[in-house]
């Protein structure tokens, strides 16, 4: 597939700081001493989960694992203050991340098991944060029987920005994540 045939506009980028980096917005430091950068991507005619996990790594990256609230807080704040993002034709109810229930659907059908589903990138070692909405995981097998088994950021009225599995082939909005380069030494991350 040739990406640069491919129009997508990346409406938003945020750039993890913490307080003692932010006269530096262009590389922060975690807790964890990992530098991650984020990029929230609009949905496209192309934007299932496996096409925005390839586009993800393309570019380097990966698609989002996240790894602790505060990272969770700035990319809902991302989508809520960049401008379009917070569209529906700019999300479709969603932004695709880097979870997701590995199994083969069959086994997982009838039931949702939140225990099972796995980031797709754990290293960095951080923690990693979870956040289902509401009932979710419910795996949805009576619109399909395959069952929804990739994790979007729900972007609804009173779901904004929690975790809700989806069918994996909707076209969403992603995120992905980049490792950077740190400016800081581990120990000075607070
Ligand atoms: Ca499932
Ligand atoms: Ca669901």
């Amino acid at each position: 597939m040739m990406l640069t045939t491919i129009s997508l506009a990346v409406i938003g980028l945020f750039l993890v700081v913490t307080p003692v980096e932010m006269n530096n917005p262009e590389v922060g430091c975690y807790r964890s001493c990992r530098c991650l950068l984020y990029k929230v991507f609009c949905r496209n005619d192309h934007s299932t989960w496996d096409w925005s996990k390839d586009y993800c790594e393309n570019l380097g990256g990966s698609l989002a694992t996240i790894d602790q609230q505060s990272t969770h807080k700035a990319i809902k704040k991302i989508i809520k203050e960049t401008e379009g993002v917070n569209e529906r034709k700019c999300h479709n109810w969603g932004f695709w991340i880097g979870y997701y229930d590995p199994r083969d659907p069959k086994p997982s059908r009838h039931k949702a098991h939140p225990e099972l589903f796995e980031w797709l990138q754990t290293d960095p070692p951080c923690v990693q944060f979870v956040k289902w909405a509401e009932n979710q995981p419910n795996d949805q097998i009576e619109e399909d029987a395959g069952g929804q088994n990739c994790v979007q950021l729900w972007y609804k009225p009173k779901a904004k920005g929690d975790f809700d599995d989806e069918y994996c082939y909707e076209k969403k909005g992603f995120v992905c994540m980049f490792e950077e380069e740190c400016p800081c030494a581990n120990d000075s991350c607070e």
